[in-house]
């Protein structure tokens, strides 16, 4: 019979399940999805989203799930797109944010918060990273979402044009966090021989 994921990830996007299936395998942990469209939030803070979204995916699945949000923020326009991220994507995509900040300073940060539920824990726990970088002054490779338009720090490549993306992103970072404290608390609840892990 086949065995079960580690964790879920309760999310509509397939290149966000994609990338975090291959980023956490990289840390030998398996993931499943809950395909599901959680009803968002309003809030500036992407730890608070992604929070009540792993909640509401935890009561739909009852399993370990992980929820995350993403955005994108621009120096130059005051963190916007931020949490809007994925509505302004759909609405003026990468053209329309190039547009917004036509003569303005291009620094930027991708930012990712991922968090994590189970049954019994008191809240999601949640990790968070930002990867600094600019804005390119045009779309440069085919990729997803803002990846045409991002450039890390330390790179001359958009997202979009790096083969290594998903070694260096947001989203690496911050799933390298989840799966190491994962790692971390399952061995030592074994150590202790405890009945409930993490
Ligand atoms: P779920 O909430 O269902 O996971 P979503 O696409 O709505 O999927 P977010 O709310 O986190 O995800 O939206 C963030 C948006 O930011 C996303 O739709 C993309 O347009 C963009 N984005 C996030 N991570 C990205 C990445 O690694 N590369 C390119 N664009 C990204």
């Amino acid at each position: 019979m086949p065995r079960s994921p580690d964790l879920l990830f309760a999310t509509s996007n397939d290149h966000k399940y994609s990338e975090a299936s291959e980023i956490l395998g990289g840390h030998g942990l398996s993931l499943g999805r809950l395909e599901c469209d959680l009803v968002e939030i309003q809030s500036p803070s992407l730890s608070e989203i992604a929070s009540k979204k792993a909640a509401d995916a935890l009561l739909l699945c009852s399993r370990p799930v992980i929820a995350e949000d993403a955005g994108l923020f621009v120096d130059s326009l005051n963190g916007f797109p931020g949490p809007y991220s994925a509505f302004v994507h759909a609405t003026m995509g990468c053209a329309g944010v190039l547009r917004a900040m036509a003569g303005g300073a291009r620094t930027a940060s991708f930012c990712a918060a991922v968090a994590y539920a189970k049954p019994g824990a008191p809240a999601p726990r949640v990790f968070e990273s930002r990867v600094r970088g600019t804005i390119a002054h045009g779309e440069l490779g085919d990729g997803w979402g803002y990846d045409p338009i991002f450039v890390p720090e330390g790179s001359s490549e958009t997202y979009a044009q790096m083969p290594d993306k998903s070694r260096v992103s947001h989203r690496a970072l911050a799933l390298g966090m989840l799966a190491g404290w994962l790692t971390r608390t399952r061995q030592s609840c074994a150590r202790s021989g405890a009945s409930s892990c993490a």
